[in-house]
């Protein structure tokens, strides 16, 4: 089992220091597997949207946020600014904070200072990004008060070792912000969400960020940028399979498309195919073909309700305390509280 990354005013008192070394990385079996997987369905091909973060992929997400037409990231942002003291006030002391993909941990600033201004606040960000959590330690390390443990793990493990970690008398914040629940399915997300409360204790808290309903057009336009961020963003995953896998993709017989279906209230992002072609992918030990106008779909972003979050909630087994909506792009930080 990996030990995790520790923050560097901790080093000296850790006993399983991870060392981290640079690595060459191994082809990735479970990749191929899942293209493989993915690329055979019938009639709809699949690639899981994990996979779209890579280190490219990451970088473009870090710029899609910057896009004028995509609002999500600085609403996030900006609710956790406006809101952090109150938040913060709403919390029995003393708390200990989990996130749940916590990137750079840029956007979560405001809330740890807030809850740095009245305890010592142990942080844990679990995420599967080694670079991740790398840059956590950068963007957080100089707030007084804190102490950043970094776990390297898919976030049900991560949370389930914070969960075993923390003392009897502290309280759990556990942060899952960015709107990443709407990147699961609704049932999967809400079965998801049963299991983080699996790992609570009652009146432990959750805050979950999650995008809202709004107008089509401005939803197409977040997903298909005029600057065509979110297009490389897209077919960066068939560039990704070319680097790791040894494909062939030709990305120039390929395109980003983004669509609404009103059915399931997402953005569904797809890959179409601009002709007919057979694509070779050697390390999965595979080749397909596609029709021309066949797609692969890679995204879906499901797009909530107020009333669904607080309906999610009750199925979930939590209350909902607060929600904070911002004005300016629909999206919604709900603090919930475990039953
Ligand atoms: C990470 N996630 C919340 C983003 C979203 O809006 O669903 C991913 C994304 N895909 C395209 N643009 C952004």
């Amino acid at each position: 089992m990996r030990e995790p990354i520790v923050s560097p005013a901790r080093r000296s008192r850790a006993t399983h220091l991870m060392v981290t070394q640079p690595f060459k990385a191994a082809p990735s079996y479970a990749f191929a597997a899942d293209v493989r997987a993915g690329l055979s369905k019938y009639p709809q091909k699949e690639l899981l949207s994990k996979y779209l973060y890579d280190d490219v992929g990451s970088a473009l997400f870090e710029v899609i946020g910057l896009l004028p037409e995509y609002g999500l990231t600085r609403a996030d942002e900006r609710l956790l600014r406006c809101h952090a003291a109150e938040l913060v006030s709403r919390l029995p002391g003393p708390v200990v904070v989990a996130e749940l993909g916590s990137g750079s941990g840029k956007k979560t600033r405001a809330i740890l200072e807030a809850l740095c201004r009245r305890q010592n606040t142990p942080y844990f960000p679990i995420e599967i990004s080694r670079k991740a959590l790398a840059m956590v330690q950068r963007e957080l390390g100089d707030i007084d008060s804190i102490s950043i443990v970094g776990f390297e793990r898919e976030y049900l493990d991560g949370l389930r070792e914070v969960a075993a970690r923390r003392k009897p008398s502290q309280h759990l914040l556990v942060l899952f912000l960015g709107s990443t629940i709407g990147n699961f399915d609704p049932p999967a997300g809400a079965q998801f969400l049963r299991k983080v409360r699996a790992e609570l204790r009652p009146g432990d808290s959750l805050l979950l960020g999650a995008d809202l309903e709004k107008p089509i057009p401005q939803l197409l336009a977040a997903y298909d940028d005029s600057l065509g961020v979110t297009a490389a963003f897209n077919l960066n995953l068939l560039a990704r399979i070319n680097r790791e896998l040894d494909g062939d993709f030709d990305l120039r017989h390929f395109r980003h498309l983004a669509m609404f279906n009103a059915e399931t209230c997402s953005v569904e992002m797809h890959i179409r195919s601009m002709r007919d072609q057979r694509v070779a992918i050697p390390a999965a030990n595979f080749s397909v073909s596609f029709a021309e106008g066949e797609t692969i779909w890679t995204e879906s972003c499901h797009k909530y309700s107020p009333q669904e979050l607080l309906a999610l909630a009750r199925d979930t087994g939590f209350r909902q305390k607060a929600q904070w909506i911002d004005r300016e792009w629909p999206f919604a930080e709900s603090l919930w509280i475990a039953d």
